[in-house]
């Protein structure tokens, strides 16, 4: 899961994010990464001494950081993760992005310690035509009775996001309370203006109303 999340981000992001801060006790790990760096990227060596300096390190990330096609796979990143760009001036800067992957990390790795993720009984029901317009739905496990549902609408800004990011404790949670859980995706910003995104969670919730009524077992009924 942690390699998945990585391989969204530029490569040299996670080699720089490899390299220990310069603790003296870390000082010839840091150097053997170094030396690692540098035989992978012989051009970080700017004086050709056959040695990288962390001043070194740092300008050859910096103009890897600035190059076309840094900058356009940074845009490509932006545009699935526009809640990185945390200063909202519409670019990445390498702060930004070593601090969202670092975020993604952590996340990543949370998640492994949570276990697998409880997969929705009842998964991409389509709500319109729209491939963002579907939602997942995990009724109470051996409901006989209707119960009441919760929908997880997911932030982002209406620029990104999306209905997996639901944490199955959560899930669990609400089911030992006997609530039912749904979790939506809805069209964004760059499909249409203000305000599609309402619409889409009123046809989501007709269309979670349509499929209790269709359910044989486990029924729900939506509460205020
Ligand atoms: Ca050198
Ligand atoms: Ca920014």
């Amino acid at each position: 899961m942690i390699a998945k999340v990585f391989s969204c981000l530029p490569a040299f992001l996670i080699l720089f994010l490899a390299v220990p801060p310069a603790h003296s006790q870390e000082r010839a790990d840091r150097d053997a990464r170094l030396a690692e760096f540098l035989k992978r990227f012989p051009a970080a060596d700017a004086n050709q001494d056959g040695t990288l300096t962390m001043d070194e390190f740092k300008a050859h990330q910096q103009a890897q950081f600035n190059s076309p096609e840094m900058q356009e796979r940074l845009a490509e990143t932006l545009k699935r993760f526009p809640q990185a760009d945390t200063d909202k001036d519409g670019t990445l800067s390498l702060d930004e992005a070593r601090a969202f992957q670092a975020k993604r990390r952590e996340a990543a790795e949370q998640r492994e310690k949570e276990g697998p993720r409880n997969p929705p009984p009842v998964a991409d029901v389509a709500y319109g035509d729209h491939e963002k317009q579907r939602f997942d739905l995990w009724p109470v496990p051996g409901a006989t009775e209707p119960t009441p549902l919760v929908v997880f609408i997911h932030g982002g800004g209406f620029r990104g996001g999306d209905k997996d990011a639901v944490n199955s404790n959560t899930v669990k949670t609400f089911h030992e309370a006997g609530i039912a859980y749904a979790s939506m995706n809805y069209r964004l910003s760059d499909v249409g203006p203000y305000p599609i995104m309402m619409h889409d969670a009123a046809r989501a919730f007709l269309g979670l109303e349509r499929r209790a009524d269709e359910m044989d077992s486990a029924p729900y009924r939506e509460s205020g």
